[in-house]
């Protein structure tokens, strides 16, 4: 006898009597022979997925253990769908039931019919709170992390892999963290664009640094334009990964430290119209270091104007960004602690690339 595996599958309904659709997808489950249903997490009422305008879903996740092969439980799991109503229409229409095969022990499949781990799971909240309700430390075969890691990146969010976006991948942090650095190795293993923040060609920066408080709006403006003409729809191409080392929205968190309350109403006058036209990211990494660590880099590059920053201006700066990223909607947020990760090291950016790899979706060209 092969050792029995232990798999998760989610349930999902947003037809009929939801309720009893999820309760007996989760008996018959129960009734397929070679099939133990361990638990179950709540149900949980869930926004249909890509602002569909459908009913509202109910969701949840099922543990089993099984001693039947990954591709006989999914026929299974289709004849369950099959017979409790579900109508096979265009994909992601309004469904009686869906059963989707969420993980199937650490095996990673890739037919024609079914992919696993379920190629969006790790997008999903709905999923991965599901997840780690019965087991959190349930390691994703792909990802190589935690379902609670993977849960806690998506802030409570659900997303959608949206080719028809230029796939940008931000990297945020405070001064020093390494943003610049960490964008090139990136760029040089994913082949594409860099967009670097243009530091040395701002003029007003070293005057402000040098206490001009007068001059930091426009420093903040040259950035901004600056920006704006990187991150233009025109300047990037649609399902094409492209690499930054700054957040557009970083903006916000300089404007409000560095800019007088005249000065910060005006910048918000013109912050906000832009801000709605430039390429979101479809991912952040925010990388996260001491602020003892993050001067030693700072005086190691030596720009003259930045070797007076105070240890107490970083810290302000990185508790601004703790406060931007708990709010943050717009993508998931992988955070890096710069203890465990070295960009020197080709075995960590390898690891990094291949978790990118997973919340991006790339256009054959
Ligand atoms: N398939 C491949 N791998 C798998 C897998 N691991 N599990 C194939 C399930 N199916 C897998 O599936 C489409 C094809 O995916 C099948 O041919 C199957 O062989 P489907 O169930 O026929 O169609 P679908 O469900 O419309 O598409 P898909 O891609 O499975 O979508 P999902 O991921 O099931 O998403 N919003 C909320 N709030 N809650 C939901 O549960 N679900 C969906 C469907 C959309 N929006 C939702 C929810
Ligand atoms: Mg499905």
């Amino acid at each position: 006898m092969t050792k029995p595996t232990l798999s998760y599958i989610g349930l999902g309904s947003n037809l009929g009597d939801r309720q009893s659709c999820i309760r007996n997808a989760v008996a018959m489950l129960a009734d397929i022979p070679g099939v133990e249903v361990l638990r179950s997490s709540d149900v949980i009422e869930t926004t249909p997925l890509a602002g569909l305008e459908q009913p509202k879903y109910l969701n949840c996740v099922t543990e089993i253990k099984t001693a039947l092969s990954a591709q006989n439980l999914f026929k299974k799991m289709a004849q369950i769908e099959n017979s409790l109503g579900r109508v096979r229409q265009e994909k992601w229409s309004p469904r009686t039931i869906d059963l989707d095969l969420l993980l199937f022990g650490g095996e990673i499949i890739n037919t024609a019919e079914l992919t696993v781990p379920h190629p969006q799971m790790h997008l999903r909240s709905f999923v991965l709170n599901g997840i780690c309700q019965l087991n959190s430390e349930f390691e994703h075969p792909v990802i190589k992390v935690s379902a609670a890691e993977l849960a806690r990146r998506l802030n409570g969010c659900d997303f959608v892999f949206k080719a028809e976006l230029p796939q940008l991948i931000s990297i945020a942090g405070v001064i020093g963290v390494g943003k610049t650095t960490l964008t090139k190795k990136l760029a040089a293993r994913f082949g594409c664009k860099q967009l670097f923040e243009p530091y040395d060609t701002n003029p007003f920066l070293p005057q402000v640094y040098a206490g001009k408080k007068e001059l930091a709006l426009d420093s903040q403006l040259y950035f901004l334009t600056s920006r704006l003409s990187q991150l233009a729809p025109a300047a990037l191409t649609p399902g094409v990964p492209v690499i930054s080392d700054y957040i557009f929205d970083q903006e916000i968190i300089y404007a409000k430290r560095l800019l007088n309350p005249e000065q910060l109403a005006l910048h918000e006058q013109i912050y906000l119209p832009l801000s709605k036209m430039v390429a979101l990211p479809v991912l952040v990494i925010y990388l996260k270091d001491t602020a003892r660590n993050c001067l030693t880099r700072i005086v190691k590059r030596n720009r003259p104007y930045e070797q007076k920053i105070d240890p107490k201006f970083l810290d302000a700066f990185e508790s601004d960004y703790e406060n931007f990223f708990n709010n943050w909607k717009t993508c998931p947020v992988i955070r890096i602690q710069l203890c465990e990760f070295d960009c020197t090291k080709p075995a960590d950016v390898d690891n990094l690339s291949e978790q990118i790899k997973s919340y991006i979706t790339v256009k054959n060209l």
